[in-house]
């Protein structure tokens, strides 16, 4: 009797799974695609990091250019600091970081690794310098320093956010 009944259920049983994974893949195969994408795109950017402590007078700006200054492209670009040391990326000594360039973007998650893009430029060797080119037009630029990690120092370093018009 029990053999009769499994022997019964068993294939509809298998109907049912077969029409419901039919469903999930006609029905929904753009959502999963999506969601697979966001998840590959930046793990370490969603990791929340630990933040390195900074000087309270630390400071970083830019040498050459200030706010509202009209420059030609391609543009140099020098960093100052003050107060705080520039090291390369994965030193972790006491008050020092590298600078980070912010092109025409806001200001990243402060607790997470500083994004790479042609938006957001490392300078992990310590570089105190750099050439841009940029179309014409207005353009934001800001500095950030990063710890050894990249990630944002506690309180952030950083450059006022300035804009810049290219001829
Ligand atoms: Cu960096």
């Amino acid at each position: 009797m029990n053999q009769k009944t499994h022997g019964r259920i068993l294939p509809v049983l298998a109907a049912l799974l077969a029409s419901s994974a039919l469903i999930g893949c006609s029905g929904g195969s753009e959502a999963p695609q999506a969601v697979a994408k966001t998840e590959n795109q930046s793990p370490l950017q969603v990791l929340e990091m630990p933040r390195t402590a900074a000087p309270e007078d630390a400071r970083v700006y830019f040498i050459n250019v200030q706010d509202a200054d009209i420059v030609a492209s391609p543009l140099t670009l020098q960093f100052g600091a003050e107060n705080i040391t520039i090291a390369t990326a994965g030193s972790y000594e006491p008050a020092t970081g590298h600078h980070h360039l912010l092109i025409d973007a806001d200001l990243p998650p402060l607790n997470q690794v500083f994004p790479s893009d042609d938006n957001h430029v490392h300078f992990g060797g310590g570089q105190l310098e750099t050439t841009v080119e940029l179309e014409p037009g207005t353009h934001t630029l800001q500095l950030l320093l990063g710890d050894g990690h990249h990630v944002p120092h506690e309180p952030p370093v950083m450059s006022e956010k300035i804009t810049i018009t290219v001829e």
